[in-house]
């Protein structure tokens, strides 16, 4: 069966193409500072908002229009499959990423949940067997279900704690079975709606608990993927646990699991900590711990994760700017964690949506690759802490200065302190970058 009768190959057509359903700027074999575009950018499209949304919110009911509409079960599930891999080839993307339970149903108990799942994973091997698609991440929807009203490895019933155990357990086989790149853990409901009925220490002690675990049973399982933890600071419970990049990184550090992760980071969720998701990107990069990305961008007018296809360019060039000076993502892609609005409900729109992100990060890509290549900004940085390099500067980076040998220093110097920072200048500079690249 034909899934999407109305889209043929997308192909690079560069930017004087007016054809909708063709790339203006993705050109997968061209060279940007020696590795093609598909080498830099690794995209990957997400099951559950492709393939599984419905376009229901909490005022309406569903409105998408699906090729698979009107099947159930394992059947639907088996027809997903097969729309996904006519839609990767279609679009060109080589990852894909999911959760559990975005490919296979519930049953009655895990054994036959499982069983379903194993079902459906032997049908996603041979797939990717006889088209060369790859598995970015998968991840254990922890979420979803009642089970998880108090959270999963936070929740205070050591019953559900189990559950998600053996969830992940899972998880982590089906990872090594099909090849995933990464492993991605996404707090869903790892966090509080009140401290009135919360043990603070014990929840976090526990999240820490189950990610030792994970990290064990991976080593065991001889699985070799990068494990990532993806920070949110709210939603669906009113404080997460994994806030913001720095918040997991401490939490990592004092539990001794730095070694062991990296994070996943999305973009929306960057702006809902009240950060710019380049913010999010630096802070992991210096840790060395920037290991994948949610692809994707928020409502500036809106407080909740609308998880749209991400179009700015000013973000995607910005976060282009710290992907390459992290030396790339190396395992990690760019996930498009996006969805099409509840009334783009037609097929073709999801290619549409694709072909925007797509886009944009290409563009991105070019504009931040240019930028470095011309060190607009590097130089303007490296200017601003010159005083660090020599004299009193480098006793301060060198450890060897005190605060008595900085006062005897500074007691009776006269300070200058007028250079201007040039803001608007760089900004500028930054908009002719964007236009002229
Ligand atoms: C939700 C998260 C989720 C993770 C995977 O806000 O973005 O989709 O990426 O569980
Ligand atoms: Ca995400
Ligand atoms: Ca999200």
């Amino acid at each position: 069966m034909v899934y999407f009768p109305e889209v043929s190959k997308v192909e690079y057509e560069g930017p004087k193409s007016r054809n909708p359903l063709a790339f203006k700027y993705y050109n997968p074999q061209e060279r940007v500072l020696g590795k093609t575009m598909a080498e830099h950018l690794r995209f990957a499209v997400s099951y559950w908002h492709t393939f599984t949304l419905q376009g229901n919110d909490p005022f309406g009911l569903p409105t998408m229009i699906r090729p698979w509409d009107g099947y159930q079960g394992m059947d639907l599930a088996k027809r997903r499959v097969e729309a996904a891999f006519e839609f990767f080839d279609k679009l060109n993307v080589t990852y894909f990423c999911f959760h559990d339970r975005d490919i296979a149903p519930e049953g009655a108990t895990l054994r036959e949940t499982n069983r379903y799942l194993d079902e459906i994973v032997d049908m996603l091997e041979e797939y990717m067997k006889s088209t060369g698609k790859k598995l970015l991440w998968n991840t254990a929807n922890l979420f979803s279900h009642p089970r998880f009203v108090h959270g999963a490895a936070t929740s205070p019933n050591a019953d559900v704690f189990a559950y998600a155990a053996a969830q992940v357990k899972k998880g982590l086989e089906v990872a090594k079975r099909l090849g995933a790149e990464n492993y991605v853990f996404w707090g869903g409901r790892e966090g509080y709606e009140t401290l009135l009925n919360t043990n603070l220490q014990l929840e976090l002690d526990n999240l820490a608990r189950l990610l030792r675990m994970a990290a064990d049973y991976a080593d065991e399982i001889g699985f070799t993927g990068q494990l990532l933890i993806e920070p949110k600071p709210k939603e669906p419970t009113k404080h997460q646990y994994d806030f913001d990049a720095a918040t997991t990184i401490a939490f990592l550090k004092t539990h001794g699991l730095a070694d062991r992760f990296k994070l996943n980071l999305e973009a929306n969720h960057a702006t809902l900590a009240g950060h710019t998701f380049e913010h999010e990107l630096y802070v992991s990069r210096i840790h060395g711990m920037l290991g994948s990305v949610d692809a994707n961008q928020g409502d500036p007018l809106l407080g909740w994760d609308t998880d749209e296809f991400p179009t700015d360019l000013y973000s995607t060039t910005l976060a282009m700017y710290q992907i390459l000076q992290n030396g790339g993502l190396h395992k990690g892609g760019l996930n498009f964690d996006a969805k099409v609005r509840r009334a783009s409900m037609t097929p073709v729109d999801l290619f549409h949506g694709h072909i925007a992100g797509m886009d944009a990060f290409a563009r991105g890509l070019q504009v931040a690759a240019k930028l470095l290549e011309d060190k607009v900004f590097e130089q303007v940085v490296e200017e601003r802490y010159q005083s660090y390099s020599d004299g009193i500067g480098a006793t301060i980076v060198n450890g060897t200065a005190t605060l008595s040998s900085l006062e005897a220093y500074i007691l009776d110097k006269e300070l200058s302190v007028h250079s201007s920072g040039r803001q608007e200048q760089l900004l500028a500079i930054l908009n002719q970058y964007l236009l002229e690249t």
